[in-house]
């Protein structure tokens, strides 16, 4: 018997034997280096858009080489309340979610849709940062497979019309076509501001106003400068109806896959990101009236208590309010 190892058997022994002395090494880069694709409707220039990147670097920093971050903006990767099955199935990592997209699985959820529950960004940051945020994330988590990872203050919404108009209170509302986004809970805090609220998706805003499809919108300030809805509008009116929020989430599907050091990482590249956001939007919601009035905007103030009045007796009255938890609008109210 011949002790020649034939040419083509030692080739592919050299081979096994450098696959198993590779693979250890392929596994861990597989398993650390995780693909985190981030999808928003948000415009390039809005803060909550921008926050992004300030995760992607903090992470690109602090957890060199593991997370391959790939920012999608303007809805382009998913369409605006699609991100939250695409997470739960694995086929997008991160996004923010709003209290409505959450408010449809988890009905507890709705009383932050509801129009004047939250007074400012700091009650907002106190209720999602306490003991109710923890109690609501984890039904969050266990109904849509994803982790909350931060709140942030998207602004506080407020009317912006196409033309002049006299508002003072929801009755003079009567009528106008208020573009809203497209779920029953939207629309229902566009009823209840007294409007005829019309469905449609963020990214076609912009052209409804300017062919006058919709008669107005409502969005916070800084959001009416980035998507530049100034350009297509005469009115902003300051109804302050929404104190509203936004939650940096992750889809369980990665969250569950990393370890107990990356998960720290990237809470703290999310929290970065919020801090981010909220710093530069609170700032830009107390310039942005002078701006708007240089733009030739009429920005004006109605009888924002009889707003308050009828927008919190249509929330109560409804089948929204059924589904609040005992007590849960006291401690909200009592949190400070
Ligand atoms: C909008 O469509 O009006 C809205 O403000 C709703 C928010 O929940 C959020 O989806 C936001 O759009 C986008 O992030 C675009 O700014």
């Amino acid at each position: 018997m011949s002790l020649k190892v034939s040419p083509l058997l030692y080739r592919r022994h050299l081979l096994v034997t450098a696959l198993a002395a590779g693979l250890p090494a392929l596994n861990t880069l597989a398993q650390s280096r995780q693909t985190l694709r981030i999808s928003t409707p948000a415009v390039p220039d809005d803060w909550h858009a921008r926050m992004w990147t300030v995760l992607k670097e903090q992470l690109d920093k602090t957890a060199a080489g593991q997370f391959d971050t790939q920012i999608h903006l303007n809805a382009s990767l998913f369409k605006q309340g699609a991100e939250p099955v695409a997470m739960a199935r694995g086929n997008l990592e991160m996004s923010t979610l709003s209290a409505f997209d959450i408010a449809k699985i988890v009905p507890a959820f709705s009383i932050f849709t509801a129009g004047y529950v939250i007074r400012d960004p700091d009650h907002l940051m106190k209720v999602f940062n306490g003991p109710i945020g923890t109690e609501l994330f984890r039904q969050v988590s266990e109904k849509m497979d994803v982790t909350v990872l931060a709140p942030i203050y998207y602004g506080t919404r407020q009317l912006n019309l196409r033309e002049v108009r006299n508002v003072k209170t929801p009755a003079d509302l009567k009528g106008v076509k208020l573009r809203m986004p497209g779920s029953k809970e939207w629309l229902f805090l566009g009823e209840a501001l007294g409007a005829t609220p019309t469905p449609l998706a963020f990214g076609e805003v912009y052209l409804g106003l300017k062919t006058g499809t919709i008669d107005g919108q409502d969005n916070p300030l800084p959001t009416v400068r980035s998507a530049k809805f100034y350009e297509v509008t005469r009115q902003i009116t300051l109804t302050s109806h929404l104190v509203d929020g936004l939650f940096i989430c992750v889809s369980n599907k990665l969250w569950n896959n990393l370890g107990a050091e990356q998960k720290v990482q990237l809470k703290s590249a999310a929290m970065a990101a919020a801090n981010f956001n909220n710093e530069n939007r609170i700032r830009d919601e107390q310039q942005l009236v002078a701006f708007f009035k240089q733009e030739g905007l009429s920005v004006t103030t109605p009888d924002v208590d009889a707003f308050r009045k009828t927008v919190q007796s249509a929330y109560l009255q409804s089948d929204y309010a059924k589904t609040w938890p005992a007590g849960l609008l006291e401690r909200i109210n009592n949190t400070r």
